[in-house]
């Protein structure tokens, strides 16, 4: 019998096309299959390929930028048409909140579009002047080219967010795009291929493959010799393996890997708007954010205090289905990565955690039970080289300490091998710019978190990235500069 199921597709050279091999889409929220979606294998990886190359070597490859920029304003216009369905989308494949996917989700993909226009748009050469030793005054310029085809391989926790943060710049620059979502979130990538496909972007400039990553179509797509640049978010050790196959041929690579960040609270900070910004920072979809603030360091005078009142708002956060009133979180991802997060909190057990709260699975009595659910949770007392406290959990967990000093927070805050973000609360800014300056992170948010301007440098380092993306550091990187020199 026909499966009613949607059946998710390759979007490939303008058309949309099946293949034979599927795989489910399954909601966090119960466990039940929403959907099937095609794998692409090496013959699908080869013909996206190909059609991102000879969109290369026809109009799409001879645009201006303001024609692009157009286009892109057209995409951005076509999600915002199809806003709900969006929504619907990320919050099938992923549980969230709909509010989250309404207030940041999709509203941050049509953003993300509107903004590269703009950007792109804008986006001068450079000029300069130079007297020659033959008295001549000569004068270099720069273009800005694509590289060609560029690899977007994207993971599940922001789908829609940070698949857009990707393929906008690339277009933006004219490269040709081959994207790749995360096997757990196909829907919204499946919808975003449609609405390029309405705003008649030239068939190969976009494409879309669906499947994994060792073995399917995130290996076959990264190994592939004509793709001429890859960016990548997800795990440090995907970024490891995408590196290797990067070097072949030596493409350029972007990576916005994982992150163990801290947040600092200092004795002077307004309590309860830190105490408000640490359950954002630490909880906020369910604590899959790749910014989430999985280590807590607050100044021994207010720490007490601040345990307690934190405890207290976790306990608020109400765990519900998408579209419950007053809903704060949802299911993680999958039960494969609920059963990694559990595992760190059996961890977390045994290296001395007292929990002071959470710890567990909620238990609803109805179909829910069968999803993906976990507590909100908060550890204290585990020491600085305890493996919860060094590696990322990517769960609604944080590990709350006191520091008595700013050397030694820099110290502690700095003793991790990722450096994404960290979040300060304090009143005093001398402090805040002493300790951003000191903090090894790529980003610091003091009195808020996540609070993005679109054309600031975004990114990491140790095994949190490699580069920054945002703003013209994106056109930097989505392009080649060619320089000419013209002695006249
Ligand atoms: P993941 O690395 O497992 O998967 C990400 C993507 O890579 C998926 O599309 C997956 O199919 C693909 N992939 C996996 N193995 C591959 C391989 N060998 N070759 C090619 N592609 C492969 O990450 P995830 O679990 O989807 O996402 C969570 C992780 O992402 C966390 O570590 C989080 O911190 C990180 N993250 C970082 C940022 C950032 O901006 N720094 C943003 C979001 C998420
Ligand atoms: O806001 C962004 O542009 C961005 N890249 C966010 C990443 C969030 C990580 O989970």
């Amino acid at each position: 019998m026909p499966s009613s199921l949607p059946l998710l597709r390759h979007y490939i050279d303008g058309e949309f096309v099946a293949s034979a091999k599927r795989f489910s889409n399954i909601s966090p929220v119960d466990g039940s299959v929403i959907g099937e979606v095609c794998e692409a294998g090496q013959d699908e990886i080869d013909r996206a390929v190909a059609a991102a190359q000879a969109a290369q070597a026809g109009a799409w490859g001879r645009s201006s930028a303001n024609e692009r920029a157009d286009a892109l304003l057209r995409i951005a216009a076509a999600i915002e048409r199809r806003f709900e369905e969006f929504v619907a989308a990320e919050v099938a494949d992923t549980g969230r909140p709909l509010k989250q996917a309404r207030t940041l989700d999709v509203a941050r993909g049509v953003q993300n579009f509107r903004s590269f226009a703009e950007l792109v748009r804008q986006a001068g050469g450079e000029f300069h002047e130079m007297r020659a030793l033959d008295g001549n005054d000569v004068f270099s310029y720069t273009l800005r080219k694509p590289h060609g085809v560029v690899a977007v391989i994207s993971p599940w926790n922001l789908p829609l967010l940070l698949l857009t943060w990707k393929v906008a710049p690339a277009l933006a620059c004219g490269n040709s795009v081959v994207a790749k979502p995360s096997e757990e979130t196909p829907s919204s990538a499946t919808l975003l291929a449609e609405v390029i496909h309405e705003a008649g972007l030239p068939a190969g400039a976009f494409n879309l493959v669906h499947g994994f990553g060792p073995g399917s179509a995130g290996e076959f797509l990264t190994r592939h010799p004509e793709v001429d640049a890859i960016t990548f978010t997800g795990e440090s050790r995907t970024g490891e393996t995408i590196m290797r196959a990067a070097a072949t041929g030596v493409r350029e690579v972007s990576f916005e890997l994982g992150g163990k960040n801290a947040a600092v609270v200092l004795a002077d900070a307004d309590f309860d708007k830190a105490v408000a910004g640490v359950l954002r920072s630490s909880f906020t979809n369910s604590g899959q954010v790749c910014l989430c603030s999985e280590r807590v360091y607050v100044e021994r005078p207010i720490f007490e205090r601040f345990v307690t009142a934190l405890k207290a708002g976790a306990e608020k956060l109400k765990i519900g289905c998408p579209d419950e009133e007053g809903v704060d979180m949802g299911p993680l991802i999958s039960r494969a990565h609920r059963d990694k997060v559990l595992d760190y909190f059996a961890l977390a057990r045994g290296e001395g955690a007292s929990f002071v709260t959470g710890g567990g699975v909620p238990r609803f009595g109805d179909a829910r039970d069968g999803g993906a659910w976990v507590q909100p949770t908060i550890w204290t007392g585990l020491a600085d080289d305890a493996r919860c406290v060094r590696e990322e959990v990517f769960g609604p967990v944080c590990h709350v300490a006191p520091f008595d000093a700013d050397d030694e927070v820099v110290r502690r805050v700095n003793d991790s091998d990722y450096g994404l973000c960290a979040a300060l609360w304090t009143r005093d800014l001398g402090r805040a710019h002493a300790l951003s300056r000191r903090f090894r992170v790529g980003m610091v948010w003091v009195n808020t978190w996540f609070l993005r301007d679109l054309r600031t440098p975004f990114g990491g380092v140790g095994l949190s990235g490699i580069g920054r993306e945002g703003g013209r550091h994106s056109l930097d990187f989505y392009s080649e500069l060619t320089t000419v020199c013209v002695n006249p």
